[in-house]
């Protein structure tokens, strides 16, 4: 599958030309080849996406110890850019590049991301997805010589949301290997203009001023549009994204728009030669 045009300068992601609804199968080896695809024009209700995500293959659920982490989903989370107080993953302001699972350190293989609702969304609540592989392979020394020293510290501000977590500052590897592919395990500081934050980060040992310095030369970086693929969504818009080859984001959403994503998370098994395998 090398024929699609990407969407991204790095040469990453494709849009799948899928029927409705769309087949699961093939949307997942897409999103594996590719890192990230999209398909427009999907009509599932909430019971037909959770289907279809099952569908693609092992749900991430939060049941037992973790039932009330994402204040209780379970399953499918509704990013509805709430105006609760309080609320900053599901709220509507914007979020740092990251990738799922670095915090409460689950294995998230495919985030699957449906847009049920939107309204006047115009240029932002766009969805940013970045291929980090390619940007940490063109990573500048310097900060590539930070993420070798092997963690970052991180504090889960969100308590509502990270309920399993640490209560105060805790180290967690900045790389991970879950058998399919090694990966940046990252998730950028909020900026001082996001007003709400759901969690924190800092280079251990180093001044906060060093450490605020390295984490916007890393954002300059991961940034930049080479990697950067940014969707705004349509209603009916379906995005699976590859979790362990990228990055992901979110710019906040104006005051007048509103803007209802079903959010899946599955795990794959790891699989010798599958799709988007890279050797390491
Ligand atoms: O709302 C978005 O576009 C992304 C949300 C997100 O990063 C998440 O639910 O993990
Ligand atoms: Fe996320």
């Amino acid at each position: 599958m090398t024929n699609f045009s990407s969407l991204t300068p790095s040469g990453f992601g494709a849009v799948l030309d899928e029927g409705t609804p769309a087949d699961p199968k093939t949307v997942r080896d897409v999103a594996l080849e590719a890192g990230v695809t999209v398909v427009k024009g999907q009509t599932f209700t909430e019971d037909l996406f959770r289907e279809f995500v099952t569908g693609l293959g092992d749900t991430v659920s939060y049941d037992d110890d973790d039932a009330a982490v994402g204040y209780g989903f379970t399953d499918i989370l509704h990013l509805d850019g709430t105006r609760d107080e309080g609320k900053v993953i599901t709220g509507r302001g914007g979020l740092p590049l990251h990738t799922d699972g670095v915090l409460l350190g689950t294995q998230v293989d495919l985030i699957v991301l449906f847009a049920a609702e939107v309204r006047d969304l115009a240029a932002d609540g766009a969805t940013l997805v970045c291929d980090q592989i390619t940007a940490w392979t063109e990573l500048p020394d310097d900060l590539r010589a930070v993420l070798d020293r092997g963690h970052l510290e991180y504090i889960a501000t969100e308590r509502g949301y990270f309920t399993s977590v640490p209560e105060g500052w805790y180290p967690i590897p900045t790389f991970r290997n879950y058998g399919r592919v090694k990966s940046l395990n990252l998730a950028l500081p909020f900026q001082s203009d996001e007003a709400l934050a759901s969690w924190d980060v800092r280079v251990p040992n180093t001044s906060a001023e060093e450490s605020g310095q390295f984490f916007t030369n890393l954002r300059t970086h991961l940034s930049d549009p080479r990697y950067l693929y940014e969707h705004r969504w349509t209603a009916g818009d379906l995005v699976v994204i590859d979790n362990q080859r990228t990055l992901h984001g979110r710019r906040g959403l104006a005051n007048a728009s509103s803007r209802k994503l079903l959010r899946g998370q599955v795990t794959l098994a790891a699989i010798d030669g599958a799709p988007g395998a890279v050797t390491s």
